[in-house]
């Protein structure tokens, strides 16, 4: 498969009209060193610390390198939970989403202020396990709320382009709501792709952000690496005066029970401020559940 790069639209960070317009016409917006990098490579840190506690990370190997020997582990499976349920607990991860260069993009996007929806998502992606990467689909079925809901996917950590990382369908959010079918891996779901449009992608860095539309079609690139784990956070906003599923207020993974609470993940946060923060700031509107079947469960 042809995949081409992204777009940089560093230099129309400044330009509203022109970040409005590029994200309209492509479906997405791709900058470098969005967030800080010392934010992002701790934020790899204290993930890897808990994957090397869960004996996923090879013995001898520096641990920033994410090197792993173990067999692949898909979220939701059992040994992902207790892991998951520590990354859910880290302050850095709940925090990056709300740092000004990317709630600033997402103004320039609203012309408002933004919302960041308080589920964040990590992905801690196995090498050797191909058959079962996100396969291509359209975040608006998973998201529902406002179909104007922005998703941002950012790398922790460099992922060279031999690690995969997300790739995305140029233009694929003027097809509409596309039907979904089953598909092996996270969501498990997929759509049917437009053979004219064009794959993009890049080798990712430390800081580097990929905001695109609820119905930008995307997915992951294969992990061609033999031991190499793939690292990254996906992120969603809207504008203050657009709706959110009631679901998305909640923990990722919430319906696996208690461990996956509010009340459990931030009882220990230092962070007052980033404690629940939708409870103290202009309150969003939030519209009923709706939570599709996880086939990993
Ligand atoms: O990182 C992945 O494998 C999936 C991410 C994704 O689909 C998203 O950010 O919406």
């Amino acid at each position: 498969m042809q995949i081409e790069h992204f777009t940089e639209s560093n230099d129309i960070i400044d330009n509203p009209p022109a970040i409005r317009a590029r994200l309209r016409k492509d479906g997405y917006l791709f900058f470098r060193e969005i967030f800080p990098e010392e934010d992002v490579l701790t934020l790899r840190r204290q993930t890897l610390e808990l994957c090397d506690e869960a004996g996923w990370i090879k013995t001898n190997t520096n641990l920033m390198d994410g090197i792993t020997d173990h067999e692949p582990i898909l979220e939701g499976q059992a040994p992902w939970q207790p892991v998951y349920e520590k990354l859910n607990k880290l302050e850095a991860f709940h925090r990056l989403k709300l740092h000004p260069g990317a709630l600033g993009v997402m103004e320039s996007v609203f012309e408002e202020e933004a919302f960041a929806l308080p589920r964040s998502i990590a992905r801690i992606a196995f090498p050797r396990d191909n058959d079962r990467i996100t396969q291509p689909h359209q975040d608006w079925y998973y998201v529902r709320g406002s179909l104007e809901t922005i998703s941002c996917w950012a790398p922790l950590g460099d992922i060279p382009e031999e690690v995969g990382g997300l790739m995305l369908l140029e233009g694929s959010h003027k097809a509409g709501i596309l039907p979904t079918r089953a598909a092996q891996g996270p969501g498990g779901n997929t759509v049917d792709v437009d053979p004219d449009l064009r794959w993009l992608a890049t080798d990712y860095r430390a800081g580097d952000a990929l905001f695109f539309k609820s119905l930008t079609i995307h997915g992951a690139r294969p992990n061609q690496t033999y031991d190499r784990l793939r690292l990254s956070v996906d992120y969603r906003y809207v504008g203050i005066s657009h709706s959110v599923t009631a679901d998305w207020m909640l923990p990722h993974f919430s319906w696996l029970g208690d461990n996956f609470s509010w009340e459990n993940l931030d009882r220990d946060w230092k962070d007052q401020s980033l404690r629940r923060y939708w409870e103290h700031g202009p309150k969003i509107k939030t519209v009923p559940g709706y939570r599709f079947s996880v086939r990993e469960e």
